[in-house]
């Protein structure tokens, strides 16, 4: 969810009756001068409108810019906006929750506090609340309720306020000081002699700065020539790859006993672009398609990306995808082999990486024997608090949203593990509680968790105690950690404790005793990517 006093500072709404601009126009103007948010109204709106709106969508996608329609629940859906605004004549905002579903902005406008009293706003995450000033853009506006009607509403509203009706330059800090998270409006800008000086001044007051706009992707070719060549040597490139990169396919010269894996990122499900920056959604995507190789023993050497590209991300968007490749490839010293791009509807990344295998051990999943113990290499839950955090728009907790945004695949504790020859690992991508569970039928076992020792880092601590959570739940049903999860022995994990020290046990392999895992903290199951 967005954090209403950062990111609705500067709304604006589009102004169907402006003279000589066109909606995406003053859309343009405003998202350049640092508008936050934009409305699309549009009272008489037509179908021959639709790929105008698709337009300002994308271009506020890419500008990480929040679109909002104005009234219409069904176009909200069709153009895939972040939110809706209704008027208290207009659809019930338990529907709008319900078509837009749990991650739409839902807005209403409240003008009064009988009004505020009468409202259900379960289902709402902000109000606008106006007219503040006089205003004649709005024909039939209600009665101007001043500084004073908005204070009064600030204080009784349950959620963010979004004030609206004459706002200007000058009178827009008054609404802030009065506890305002945003300001929105429409002739301040749209009816200025000089809309773009206009909209600065706005930004100005509300203390946002302009900004540089981005164009969408438009030419694959150009593209791929720059993220072949962009990225200077690759060390060791030509080592590994005698044909690679530009070519039909890759010719790969060092593999000897190959281990191949693939992974998939796709926007939606697995990341959001308003969390993460494009680099780390590339960063992300290489380095766990990797751990899959940390699990496996094996050093990776190559990664080929396909990269499915809707029509709302900019070159520059996609060169920062690359980036981020490109800095997890030079971490673990390996190559980019190829890959495609290919339009799609949503943002994806399928993912396929190469490693040499270590020639004396390959661990499998389904190697653990009755009497072992179940272990880890580090904390679990933080990657899936810090997918919590991102939800709820809190950033207190920077340490949990970065395990969610960078993790690391293991490549240090696999060697350790490979060298005390551990034959049962897996990477943790799904939680503790599914994972276990796939070793649990692999290996024929049934398996006892057991998290009263778990640790609990200390800022995981903190977000249990804010959230009200149950800290053994978010360890065993955390997703995304991408710690090795493993079954020996108990002395082979006292050997391997003296080299990580952050290992930890989390339970026990029993013979087969009717079901394959006991123990579990209540009401856990296992993860969804994306779902906090
Ligand atoms: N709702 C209350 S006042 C208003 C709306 C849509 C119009 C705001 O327009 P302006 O031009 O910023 O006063
Ligand atoms: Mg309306």
């Amino acid at each position: 969810m967005y954090n209403f006093k950062a990111d609705f500072r500067f709304y604006f709404i589009t102004d169907d009756e402006a003279p000589g601009l066109s909606a995406l126009q003053q859309v343009k103007i405003a998202v350049s001068a640092g508008a936050t948010v934009v409305q699309y109204r549009n009272k008489r709106f037509s179908p021959e409108d639709f790929p105008e709106v698709l337009e300002i969508r994308n271009f506020c996608v890419i500008n990480r810019v929040c679109f909002i329609i104005n009234d219409d629940i069904v176009l909200a859906r069709a153009v895939n906006a972040d939110g809706i605004h209704l008027g208290q004549k207009d659809a019930d905002p338990v529907l709008a929750r319900k078509i837009l579903g749990n991650w739409a902005v839902i807005g209403v406008s409240v003008s009064t506090t009988g009004e505020l009293a009468g409202t259900d706003l379960s289902c709402c995450n902000y109000i606008g609340t106006g007219p503040v000033f006089s205003t004649s853009t709005k024909a039939d506006a209600k009665p101007v309720i001043g500084i004073s009607g908005l204070a009064e509403a600030i204080g009784q509203s349950p959620v963010p306020v979004v004030a609206i009706g004459g706002i200007t330059p000058d009178k827009a800090p008054e609404c802030f000081k009065a506890g305002a998270s945003g300001v929105a409006v429409i002739s301040a800008v749209t009816r200025a002699a000089d809309p773009a000086a206009a909209a600065g001044s706005l930004a100005a007051a509300c203390g946002l700065k302009p900004v540089k706009t981005a164009g969408l992707w438009k030419d694959e070719f150009s593209l791929i020539s720059h993220i072949l060549s962009g990225f200077g040597s690759q060390d060791g490139k030509a080592k590994i790859l005698r044909v690679g990169g530009g070519d039909d396919a890759a010719l790969l010269s060092t593999l000897k006993n190959p281990v191949i894996t693939s992974d998939a990122q796709h926007e939606g499900v697995h990341f959001r672009r308003r969390w993460q920056a494009m680099q780390e959604i590339g960063y992300k995507a290489a380095e766990i398609a990797f751990s899959d190789l940390a699990a496996s023993y094996a050093s990776p050497v190559a990664l080929f990306v396909n990269l499915a590209l809707p029509s709302d991300v900019s070159d520059d968007q996609v060169l920062q995808i690359y980036e981020g490749i490109h800095g997890c490839l030079e971490a673990r010293g390996a190559v980019l082999g190829g890959g495609n791009i290919s339009s799609a509807g949503v943002l994806g990344l399928d993912l396929f990486a190469a490693g040499e295998a270590n020639p004396d051990i390959f661990p499998v999943r389904s190697a653990a024997r009755p009497g072992w113990g179940l272990y880890v290499t580090g904390p679990l839950g933080l990657a899936r608090a810090g997918l919590d955090c991102l939800s709820r728009g809190d950033k207190e907790f920077a340490g949990l949203i970065r395990a969610f945004t960078r993790p690391a695949a293991r490549f240090d504790a696999a060697k350790i593990l490979a060298k005390n020859r551990v034959e049962c690992v897996m990477d943790i991508s799904d939680g503790l509680a599914g994972d276990a569970l796939h070793i649990a039928k692999a290996s024929g076992v049934s398996i006892k968790l057991d998290l009263s020792s778990a640790p609990v880092e200390p800022e995981l601590a903190a977000y249990c105690a804010k959230y009200e959570k149950n800290s053994q739940g978010v360890i065993a049903a955390g997703g995304e950690d991408y710690e090795l999860l493993f079954a020996c022995p108990a002395g082979i994990f006292d050997a391997i404790k003296r080299h990580l020290p952050d290992a930890f046990r989390v339970g026990k392999c029993m013979p087969y005793k009717g079901a394959r895992i006991y123990g579990l903290p209540e009401g856990i199951s296992g993860y969804r990517h994306g779902q906090a």
